[in-house]
């Protein structure tokens, strides 16, 4: 799964045109390398990120997925907003990945009254404030534990388990040892029974771990992609397409 933001563009003419074509550029590239989904967003769901008005998000979000609706790979669109995953979806997307698990008022029915996957990912706090101080006893039990819950009542709400993937979502709410602790036994993530999407590229226990800037951590995320990988992962949230698919050919050589 390749990452393409849409994030404005200060130099822009006030409207979106150059954000979007920079976006739909970075996303035939993805392509080129191997991408085989991507995870399209337009509200910053990282560490103290304030939040983006839903007209905002889907005057971002919407050129993007027109331009990209006969790319060839199924679109996600990274969104916590109701409103937004309904247009999303009208729009042509074809997964939801919601970093709240579908908690928001109006979620679960958005998804359900559609034919659309979704990843259900585990996040402690809400984005502003999820790195100030998380706390867990087992933070492996308390995610699968919260994990299943949200299998269950996405269920229930008629999403059928066929359309269901899971993240523990590092970085959401956890320490590195927290990170760590998750990525050390991802592989109890498979009792679940979905999918594991697994997002590491770029993120800051990579950078906690090697001292290594924001754009200087593709080597630490392709070793935590194979990680992630040899502990049963079957969908990688990267930024480095290209190489992440030249390490997993390694992975994959020594058989499912
Ligand atoms: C540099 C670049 C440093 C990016 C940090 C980041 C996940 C996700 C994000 C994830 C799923 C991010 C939307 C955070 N992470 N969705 N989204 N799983 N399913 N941070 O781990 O990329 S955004």
């Amino acid at each position: 799964m390749g990452i393409v933001n849409v994030t404005p563009d200060s130099f822009s003419d006030g409207g979106h045109f150059f954000s979007s074509e920079r976006a739909v550029d970075h996303a035939m590239q993805l392509i080129e390398q191997g991408a085989e989904l991507l995870d399209i967003g337009a509200e910053s769901t990282r560490p103290g990120a304030q939040a983006v008005e839903v007209e905002e998000e889907l005057r971002r979000l919407l050129p993007v997925l027109d331009a990209l609706s006969d790319c060839g790979v199924p679109l996600s669109v990274d969104t916590l907003k109701p409103e937004v995953m309904r247009a999303a979806i009208e729009a042509g997307a074809d997964m939801i990945n919601d970093v709240n698990a579908l908690r928001a008022k109006g979620a679960l029915q958005v998804v359900a009254d559609s034919a659309v996957a979704v990843c259900l990912m585990h996040m402690q706090g809400e984005p502003r404030t999820m790195q100030h101080s998380p706390v867990y006893q087992d933070v492996v039990n308390e995610v699968i534990s919260f994990l299943a819950e949200r299998i269950s009542v996405a269920e229930q709400a008629g999403i059928q388990r066929n359309r269901l993937m899971i993240d523990p979502g590092f970085g959401f709410g956890k320490t590195l040892e927290h990170n760590l602790g998750m990525l050390k036994r991802l592989d109890s993530f498979a009792s679940l029974g979905v999918p594991l999407l697994a997002g590491l590229s770029r993120k800051s226990m990579l950078g906690i771990l090697t001292g290594l800037p924001v754009m200087e951590r593709m080597v630490p995320s392709v070793a935590s992609a194979v990680i992630a990988a040899m502990k049963g992962a079957k969908i990688l949230r990267v930024h480095d397409v290209k190489e992440t698919r030249q390490a997993l050919q390694i992975v994959g050589a020594l058989g499912e």
